[in-house]
């Protein structure tokens, strides 16, 4: 039985020489080149980042710590964070060690409760959710060890503490920000004899007659944690860590940016373009209504949420995993027929718009439907779903660069002016 704390000094030990050594002989040389096009869009494909937790294969998918996706998606959430960690998965003992940890910072003060409960009855849940944590920044064991001058090899120590509060708080949080917006605001308190996982279904008290949810959040929590560093939350996260704001105000920042539609909302609006197409045609249509459906979207000026992606030019093997669950779990439902027949048709009417890069479906094209087929109705809590599962990756990505001492990020920006000049426009 080990502690991911004693265990993770002494990965740490050795990744800060590996780095040292690759940094020692081969600072200057080359790994990526800037085009003006590359600097004007998104900075798509520029390498310029270190991300040792998980990569993303353009032709495979995620693949964390050398595993595809595909061997560890039965794997609970709190194995997936050992793993990014440690580059390890735990065994029985040390998983439940970890567990009982977790367990034991997971409660969220009442003050935290009462000030989301101040907010207007509209407020999105990302935005309450994103507040939560920004409430429990006080709490801060980062922050407060470094007002009282800790030094830089401490930095991880303390990150990682708070990282382990914060992931435990999150479910409690995200929770207790489902029943204030849309239940009774009472808060069900944990059971002790559940998971993670199973206790944020739990606390959320949504009835589950098919007794499927808790297998479900293990899987979505464990599917979302992770994704490279430079998607949008990650890279949030990472940039305001870089500059040792704590871990509270740093997933705040990367929350904020999945809560954007381009990024994790997508999952919100892809269950709504699901159910205004049920609406439109009572039911789910022929391919052709689709097809004419998918076309007036596209000309609309909109993108057909769940499709496409910056990175991968393949089905994204998250996607699978949930088809799989939905296939065992409701594969009569109306919204999985509809989903499937997406897969018929939307790639085809993507490639004759002739625009998206990767016609095929990502992760989020699917996840609302499992989690509107198991009882959880509200799409505009998906992403906040999403949400605890990203807190796992994109803490696990800050405790690696405090422990490497990652500098602050601070790459160069240039004017249309100079690009002119520089490339004699
Ligand atoms: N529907 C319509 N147009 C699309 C789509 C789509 N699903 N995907 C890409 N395009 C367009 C894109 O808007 C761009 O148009 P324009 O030249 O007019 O600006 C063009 O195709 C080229 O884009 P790509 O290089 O293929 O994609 P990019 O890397 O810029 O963006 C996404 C990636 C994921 C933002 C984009 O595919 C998209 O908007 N998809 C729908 C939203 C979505 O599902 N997001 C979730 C991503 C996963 N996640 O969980 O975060
Ligand atoms: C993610 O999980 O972050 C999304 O697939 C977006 C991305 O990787 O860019």
């Amino acid at each position: 039985m080990a502690k991911l704390k004693d265990v993770l000094a002494e990965k740490l030990a050795a990744y800060r020489e590996d780095v040292k050594k690759v940094l020692a002989t081969h600072a200057d040389d080359v790994i990526s080149q800037v085009t003006v096009a590359q600097a004007y869009g998104g900075m798509r494909g520029v390498k310029g980042q270190i991300c040792d937790t998980s990569t993303v294969s353009p032709d495979t998918g995620l693949i964390v710590r050398g595993r595809p996706l595909a061997e560890i998606t039965d794997r609970c959430p709190e194995e997936m964070l050992w793993l990014l960690l440690t580059g390890d998965l735990p065994d029985a003992a040390s998983l439940k060690t970890l567990q009982d940890d977790l367990a034991s910072r997971a409660d969220v003060p009442d003050y935290v409760f009462d000030a989301l409960r101040q907010l207007p009855k509209t407020t999105h849940p990302m935005a309450m959710q994103s507040m939560g944590l920004l409430a429990l920044q006080e709490g801060s064991k980062f922050r407060k060890h470094y007002d009282e001058g800790m030094r830089k090899e401490e930095y991880w120590e303390w990150c990682l503490e708070d990282t382990l509060d914060l992931l435990a708080k999150i479910p409690t949080l995200t929770a207790g920000v489902y029943r204030i917006r849309y239940k009774d605001g009472k808060i069900i308190p944990r059971d002790p004899s559940k998971d993670w996982s199973a206790n944020f279904a739990h606390m959320m008290g949504v009835p589950d007659p098919t007794g499927n949810l808790a297998d479900l959040m293990r899987l979505y929590l464990n599917l979302h944690a992770d994704h490279e560093s430079g998607n949008v939350s990650a890279n949030l996260c990472h940039t305001a860590g870089s500059a040792l704001s704590d871990p509270y105000y740093a997933v705040s920042a990367g929350l904020n940016g999945l809560a954007g539609p381009l990024h994790g909302l997508a999952n919100q609006e892809c269950l709504k373009f699901h159910l205004a197409i049920v609406e439109r045609f009572g039911g789910v249509p022929s391919a052709d209504q689709l097809k004419d459906y998918t076309w007036e979207l596209l000309n609309s000026g909109r993108v057909v949420p769940g499709f496409g992606h910056a990175v991968l030019r393949c089905t994204d093997p998250r996607y699978t995993a949930c088809y799989d669950f939905a296939k065992k779990a409701c594969p009569d439902l109306p919204l999985f027929k509809l989903a499937k027949l997406m897969l018929e048709v939307v790639p085809a009417v993507l490639k004759e718009h002739g625009k998206a890069k990767n016609t095929n479906p990502n992760v989020d094209a699917l996840s609302g439907v499992l989690m509107y087929a198991l009882g959880v109705t509200e799409p505009p809590f998906y992403t906040a779903i999403f949400g605890v599962s990203r807190a796992i990756g994109i803490c696990s990505q800050m405790v690696l660069n405090r422990g490497i001492g990652t500098p602050i990020t601070r790459p160069k920006s240039v004017t249309t002016e100079w690009v002119k000049k520089q490339v004699g426009a």
